[in-house]
């Protein structure tokens, strides 16, 4: 027998940290949830019982809000490089750091017209996400992530020419309902060191603007052929906002709304172009996944 695989760490590390500027009075908050795995010259705790090797998953946890004390904590994908890095260059047995962050929404509350200093509201489930892995010798890979972006539109969607055979029970539509939960990520060129995450650090919010704005405008305006094609023109967007970014993934379920036909309710007329009432459907979904990679030279700094 061999142990052919470990990773261990602290998961669902809940951590909040708020920045108070002392000469405005204007308070900035951020929570996020994170997951550290560590990979390195473990396996005789596994296989012996030999505690020395490893770095006890409360200590993870510490060395969390150590780090968020005294560094900055956003953008997501420069704490967990600097998480990561910590793990790595701190332990010469742990070869890797697998960080994953979920940055929740605090938005800041508007009160009689104006921003208030210290006040917020969770608008909705969506999250912003990194994944991480800081590799000794080999830098730190990163992946940022849009989720939970609830979106429908009510018409510009339609569905037709596809395959029939026997199989086949779908009519065609050429006006439908649309309606996914978006998950959008990117994956970043790879970084050589935590420095070369530092000198780039603007990018990392700006593509998650670009990322997000061109995922709203390119659902709500594009005619809609299929969620496959709408897709597809996310990702060449994407790709062409942020020259940092070498691949582009989207995984949208296809939440569907189904006509009711009412006619035999006094010949109520319920489906086709007098469609008004539907019932939005929990499962099966269509679930459309697809990435996109840049052609040519890969991204560089
Ligand atoms: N893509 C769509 O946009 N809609 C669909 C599909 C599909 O592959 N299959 N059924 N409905």
């Amino acid at each position: 027998m061999s142990l052919s695989f470990a990773r261990y760490g602290k998961d669902n590390i809940r951590l909040y940290k708020v920045d108070k500027d002392e000469k405005t009075g204007t308070q900035t908050v951020v929570e996020m949830t994170i997951c550290i795995l560590l990979e390195g010259d473990i396996d005789t705790s596994y296989t012996a019982a030999d505690n020395s090797v490893v770095v006890a998953t409360d200590t993870q946890k510490q060395t969390c809000y150590i780090l968020a004390k005294q560094n900055p904590i956003t953008p997501p994908e420069l704490f967990a490089s600097i998480v990561g890095t910590h793990f790595v260059e701190t332990y010469s047995h742990i070869h890797a750091a697998h960080v994953k962050i979920i940055q929740h929404r605090w938005t800041r509350m508007t009160i009689d017209g104006r921003p208030h200093p210290h006040s917020f509201f969770r608008d909705g489930e969506e999250i912003r996400v990194v994944e991480s892995v800081t590799r000794e010798n080999q830098g730190i890979s990163l992946r940022s992530k849009i989720e939970k972006l609830l979106v429908l539109k009510s018409t510009g969607s339609a569905f037709y020419g596809f395959h029939r055979d026997a199989y086949t029970q779908l009519p065609e539509t050429w006006d439908r309902i649309l309606s996914t939960e978006i998950e959008a990520s990117w994956k970043w060129k790879t970084f050589s060191t935590l420095a070369e995450v530092k000198s780039v650090v603007p990018r990392f919010d700006e593509a998650w603007n670009a990322a997000r704005e061109i995922t709203l405008k390119t659902f709500a305006t594009d005619n809609s052929a299929s969620v496959q094609n709408t897709m597809y023109k996310m990702c060449e967007q994407i790709l062409a906002a942020v020259p940092l970014v070498e691949a582009v993934d989207y995984s949208l379920p296809n939440k569907h709304y189904f006509e009711i036909d009412l006619s035999w309710h006094k010949g109520l007329k319920n489906t086709g172009k007098d469609a008004t009432v539907f019932a939005p459907q929990s499962n099966p979904n269509g679930l459309i996944e697809c990435t996109v990679t840049r052609k040519g030279p890969k991204a560089k700094l």
